[in-house]
């Protein structure tokens, strides 16, 4: 302690001291300059775009980091519970703006650069996003990061340093082609590299019981091989004040990773073999509720988790706590399945490397974790086989089957039948024998909870409805929310202004006091003015669509917009096959009660995913007919804007007018891109599906175009037996639709290319589509009919954003702090 003196006093300098770290413009202007000269050692004439850009991410990562600092030693002090939130993806999109805002020196900085003849929108453009996620899952992780810091949540969140992210999409000849993401390549100025927090993790092997002289029962793990994982930590800011970090883990081989190289004289076999060890962090699993059952990923997820646990562990102990205390000093949620080998990970902790009894043990992991599930989709519910799992963690599939047997034994005494017993337990017995991860998820874990209010009650009644009658008060829901300050203040500048001009600006850190606009939703001025904005960020997203997909669109069309992974349950194909209806009316010339549209796509497929990829090469095929046809380009266009993720949606969300969220019921958990749309005024159509469901309640239903089958029609449809053929036989209109896609007017003349999609709509259509897509077209007249009453459409488009307060991200983060994690905010001082 005694030489640190110094230290601390100059930390609580940092904090007493403003000036120190200045937030004026003369401050950032000279901080950035010496980023510039010092840090990148560059000359006036030579500095490029990547330069500036990373100088001013270092100046902004100071104060990040000064954030950080400050938290954490307030939270030390206080002692407070927190959490760790362990997530196999995070989507934070590009960090620089978003700080700028959070920090509350995003004019200062602008003003810094302009007397320096820089501009701040040009340098922003810099920055490529770290794509660590698939989707609404990693991205949701990223608000719930922001949501925690600006609440004063004490938390860090756990996840991998992937050198790959999510591939980049290009469009080639109509197809998706995937590049890989080399988001590192000109560095990352966010990260703080953390060589001193390390741990190794084993894998493979054998395990060895013995019995102690004191005649204590042990097993020992002897490994085939250890990787080490090293920290990277990124700076997470919320608003105002806080900050939290995001720890990723990175592989590295250790100098002894292979137990087997005995003859060490083979020094090019060892070293090959080490770099192989590598490999586990290099790249991210693109696959999005489809899984693949790839061992490397297994491997990714036990790597992450045992890194995570083993570095609380280890803060645990060094704040002199005791081990028995470690479930009331943390919460952790697991998102999703993916890091759900923690449970038997932390029994392995405590058993083996810290001596404790099985029991003890049992009641701090049972009170550790808690599960949110995100997708009751079946082809998405983990499994991994019993055989993998035996090979790869030979000790974990050993617990994995005592936790089994003792919960079955649980259940045996509390007379369930064995039919109950054997869909209850971990281990899958339908062909290769799995380890069902959601089970062992929801065995060890206090709470478990769905995504939105529909979803929650379908994971109850159907996927984990014999968990929900054994143990009714462990399961919950908590409706997803976004971050409202990236998602309105940072990236719809206009539209926030303009409601901060009415209302004042509580609503960045209060959301719900956008109620108070709901009396200006008709004010014939206030509307003009909302119009404007819109118009004026449709103007933006116009220059983005012909720059990216060559399409020039008018901006005084429609704005029809679906962005999302792409997924036949989330049915793009109905809106393209609604596209094609119209098109065939303009050439029958019955076109006039159609609204000149816009519709717009974007989102990526899984690579290996044959009917997502046709699905892209429909829209693109469709897009080309209708883009370079004169007598339908002045009334429709289509466009896919290729490559998708953080950065373009924030472009996306604040030009659109009506948002898509067409899935099938029963289907899409919660959605989030719902939220950020109606946040940004467009209008929803869409069915009765996840969130989608609460945001009607919400912004009322007349304001909202519902249609489709609910879930319970759903159901009831497959049950009576579900026959799509007669949907095409009498019904004209889908009949015309779907001849059209084979009939080679499509696609470069090719009949064939679209007939799996034709067959699978026309035999299965397993989610739907043909049964509602008359109510969709209907709905679809609505639209039209309102987008003619322009006054009328403002008015529920204000009414809409001004309903939009439970959606925050802040909101679903307080209901997880009073329903699951039991921890209080700690209010920070400046
Ligand atoms: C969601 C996933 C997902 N649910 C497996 N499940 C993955 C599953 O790489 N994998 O293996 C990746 C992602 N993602 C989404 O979560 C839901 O579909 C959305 O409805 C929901 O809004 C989002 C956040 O809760």
């Amino acid at each position: 302690k005694e030489h640190n003196r110094s230290i601390e006093k100059y930390f609580s300098s940092i904090g007493e001291n403003a000036s120190e770290i200045g937030r004026s413009k003369a401050d950032i202007k000279k901080d950035f300059l010496h980023k510039l000269f010092y840090h990148l050692g560059r000359v006036p004439a030579l500095t490029t775009d990547n330069d500036l850009y990373t100088a001013l991410a270092l100046t902004v990562r100071d104060r990040a980091l000064r954030q950080f600092v400050r938290s954490t030693e307030q939270f030390a002090e206080k002692d407070a519970r927190g959490v760790a939130y362990f997530s196999a993806e995070f989507l934070p999109g590009p960090h620089l703006g978003n700080n700028l805002l959070n920090l509350e020196i995003m004019e200062e900085t602008r003003q810094a650069l302009a007397e320096l003849d820089l501009d701040l929108d040009h340098i922003l453009e810099q920055e490529v996003e770290p794509g660590l996620g698939n989707g609404g899952l990693g991205r949701l992780a990223s608000c719930y990061m922001n949501s925690m810091a600006t609440l004063g949540i004490p938390a860090i969140g756990y996840g991998i340093r992937y050198e790959f992210g999510i591939f980049k999409q290009e469009i080639r000849e109509g197809w998706q082609s995937e590049a890989t993401d080399k988001w590192l390549h000109y560095g990352n100025p966010w990260e703080v590299m953390r060589p001193e927090i390390s741990y190794e993790v084993k894998f493979g092997g054998r395990t060895e019981a013995g019995t102690s002289k004191e005649g204590k029962y042990f097993v020992e793990w002897h490994p085939e091989s250890v990787i080490k994982g090293t920290a990277y930590d990124t700076p997470i800011l919320g608003y105002q004040s806080n900050g939290i970090i995001m720890r990723l883990w990175k592989a590295e081989a250790v100098e002894s990773f292979d137990f087997s190289i005995y003859n060490m004289g083979d020094y090019y076999r060892a070293v090959e073999k080490k770099l192989r060890s590598e490999n586990i962090t290099k790249v991210l699993y693109p696959n999005d509720e489809n899984l693949s059952g790839k061992e490397l990923r297994l491997k990714q997820q036990y790597f992450f988790v045992s890194c995570s646990l083993q570095d609380m562990i280890h803060l645990h102990l060094l704040q002199g706590r005791r081990l028995n205390e470690f479930h009331e000093k943390f919460s952790v949620q697991l998102n999703d399945t993916h890091p759900s080998i923690a449970v038997a990970e932390l029994m392995r902790l405590l058993l083996d490397e810290h001596d404790m009894e099985w029991d003890d043990a049992w009641h701090i992991t049972s009170h550790t974790f808690a599960y949110t599930n995100h997708t009751l989709l079946p082809e998405a519910l983990e499994k991994w086989s019993i055989s993998l799992l035996g090979r790869i963690l030979p000790r974990h599939l050993e617990l994995i089957y005592e936790i089994n047997s003792r919960f079955l034994e649980e259940l045996r005494e509390k007379g369930l039948n064995g039919e109950q017993i054997a869909r209850m337990s971990l281990i899958d017995d339908h062909g290769e024998q799995a380890v069902r991860m959601a089970h062992l998820a929801t065995v060890g874990s206090y709470k478990v909870n769905g995504v939105s209010a529909l979803h929650s009650r379908l994971l109850k009644t159907q996927v984990l409805n014999d968990f929900a009658k054994l143990w009714p008060e462990k399961f919950t829901n908590v409706t997803n929310g976004v971050a409202h300050r990236r998602f309105l203040a940072l990236s719809n500048p206009r539209l926030a202004s303009l409601i901060t001009e009415k209302i004042g600006d509580q609503w960045l850190t209060d959301l719900t006091s956008f109620r108070e606009l709901e009396k200006y939703a008709g004010d014939p001025a206030f509307q003009q003015q909302w119009r404007k904005v819109k118009l004026e960020n449709k103007k933006e997203l116009c220059k983005l669509l012909a720059e990216r997909a060559g399409v020039e669109v008018d901006p005084a069309m429609l704005f029809d917009v679906q962005v999302k992974r792409i997924h036949e349950y989330k049915r793009q194909h109905l809106k393209v096959l609604h596209i094609i209806d119209l098109y065939l009316r303009i050439k029958d010339g019955k076109g006039e009660d159609i609204a000149a549209s816009a519709f717009i796509f974007a989102g990526k497929a899984a690579p290996g995913y044959f009917m997502a990829k046709l699905i892209i090469r429909l829209i693109t095929a469709v897009a080309d007919l209708i883009n370079n046809d004169e007598e339908v380009n002045r009334k429709l266009k289509v466009v896919f804007l290729p490559n998708f993720n953080v950065k373009q949606a924030q472009r996306v969300y604040p030009a659109a007018d009506l948002s898509e969220q067409i899935s099938m019921a029963g289907k899409e958990a919660s959605g989030t891109g719902n939220m950020k749309f109606a946040l940004n005024g467009a209008l929803t159509i869409g069915t009765l599906d996840g969130a989608n469901v609460e945001i009607m309640e919400e912004v009322g239903e007349e304001n909202f175009f519902l249609f489709g089958q609910t879930t319970e029609e759903v159901q009831e449809t497959k049950r009576k037996g579900y026959r799509p053929y007669e949907f095409y036989e009498e019904n004209s209109n889908i009949r015309r639709v779907l001849d059209f896609l084979v009939s080679g007017a499509l696609g470069e003349g090719d009949p064939e290319l679209f007939r799996p999609l034709f067959n699978n709509l026309v035999q299965q259509d397993q989610y739907q589509l043909l049964k509602d897509f008359r109510s969709y077209c209907e709905k679809k007249e609505e639209v039209f009919k309102l987008w003619a009453n322009e006054s009328e459409w403002d008015r529920r488009s204000i009414l809409n954003v001004a309903r939009m307060g439970k959606f925050s991200s802040d909101r679903s983060i307080r209901d997880y702090c009073e329903n699951i994690w039991n921890v209080e905010p700690v209010r920070l001082r400046d």
